[in-house]
């Protein structure tokens, strides 16, 4: 049988929860790995599996030609590789910033003779090296490096290339998080409605997951469709007048239920200056456009 492929040596900077799980993944696959961290001692589970532990960042930088970050904050970002030399490395950062550093730090990368790719983790910690999980990483930037090192970064997760622009990774991650905790504070709400009833939040739980479900697809896609088009009118029944005549009633029972409205109210008052500025045949999509002033 042929040998197979060498393995594409990694350096690893940063040892916390994801960071540590990320390197477990690239030593199972086989990948050469230099690992570093700031508090030395958590490289110790990872030396006795067979990872190398640089003293320094720079050290650790030298080891390899690919080199993945992922620490705190952009400013550990900075501070880890301020004194490190990137001249034709590959580095690949993981840490969450927002979309205008992920922009900087490309700049300042690339300005030090670095290919550079951007990071977006839509995964946590158990769900690395786990498919089935179903978690993936964003990555934007330079497609060539993306290209070149495809296979290496697909071991711990799936990964979803949304474009050259660096920024473009952390905007997925942010704009998905964003939704995801909209989404928890509906649920919240929900769930403190039935609090003081005799109903076991264990079965509203699924109930819940069985709407939202069936509701979200549809949703996304009409507004996707609505602010492409430009029309915001909908033929269903559920439009922007009839929805918002319908908010009293659930101001009301948040009201009888002893819950504070403070979740849904922000919502609510978009919708009625939309329909106030605009069209009750309309969707809900009006409100994207309120966000923007
Ligand atoms: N954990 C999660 O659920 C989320 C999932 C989505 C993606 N995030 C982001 O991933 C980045 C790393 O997260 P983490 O879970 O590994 O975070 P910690 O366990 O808190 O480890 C932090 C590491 O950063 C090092 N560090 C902090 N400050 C500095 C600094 N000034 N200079 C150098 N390194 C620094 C820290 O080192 P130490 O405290 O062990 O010495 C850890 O290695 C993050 O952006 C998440 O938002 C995770």
């Amino acid at each position: 049988t042929a040998n197979p492929l060498p393995k594409t040596p990694v350096t690893l900077l940063g040892l916390g929860a994801m960071g540590t799980a990320l390197a477990r993944t690239w030593l199972a696959a086989g990948h050469p790995l230099t690992v570093w961290n700031r508090t030395a001692a958590r490289a110790g589970a990872l030396t006795a599996d067979g990872a190398t532990a640089a003293t320094t960042a720079a050290e650790a930088v030298a080891a390899s030609p690919l080199v993945i970050v992922c620490l705190l904050d952009d400013a550990s970002v900075e501070a880890a590789l301020d004194a490190t030399d990137l001249t034709g490395k590959d580095v690949v950062n993981l840490t969450t910033t927002t979309p205008a550093q992920a922009r900087a730090r490309a700049a300042w990368a690339e300005a030090r003779g670095a290919r550079y790719l951007d990071g977006g983790i839509m995964a946590v910690p158990p769900m690395i090296g786990v498919p089935e999980a179903g978690g993936y990483v964003f990555y934007s930037g330079a497609r060539d490096l993306f290209d070149a090192h495809a296979a290496t970064l697909a071991v711990p997760a799936a990964t979803r290339y949304v474009g050259t622009d660096p920024g473009h990774a952390a905007l997925h991650d942010v704009a998905l998080l964003s939704a995801m905790y909209g989404m928890f504070a509906g649920a919240a709400h929900a769930f403190a409605l039935i609090r003081k009833e005799d109903i076991d939040p264990a079965t509203l739980a699924p109930l819940l997951t069985e709407w939202l479900t069936a509701m979200a697809a549809p949703h996304l896609t009409q507004t996707a469709d609505q602010l492409n088009s430009g029309d915001y009118t909908t033929n269903v029944v559920s439009n922007l007048g009839m929805q918002t005549a319908g908010t009293p009633t659930f101001l009301a029972t948040a009201a009888d239920q002893g819950v504070s409205p403070e979740l849904l109210t922000p919502y609510f008052a978009l919708m009625r200056r939309r329909l106030t500025e605009g069209d009750p045949s309309e969707d809900l999509t009006g409100v994207v456009d309120l966000l923007l002033r």
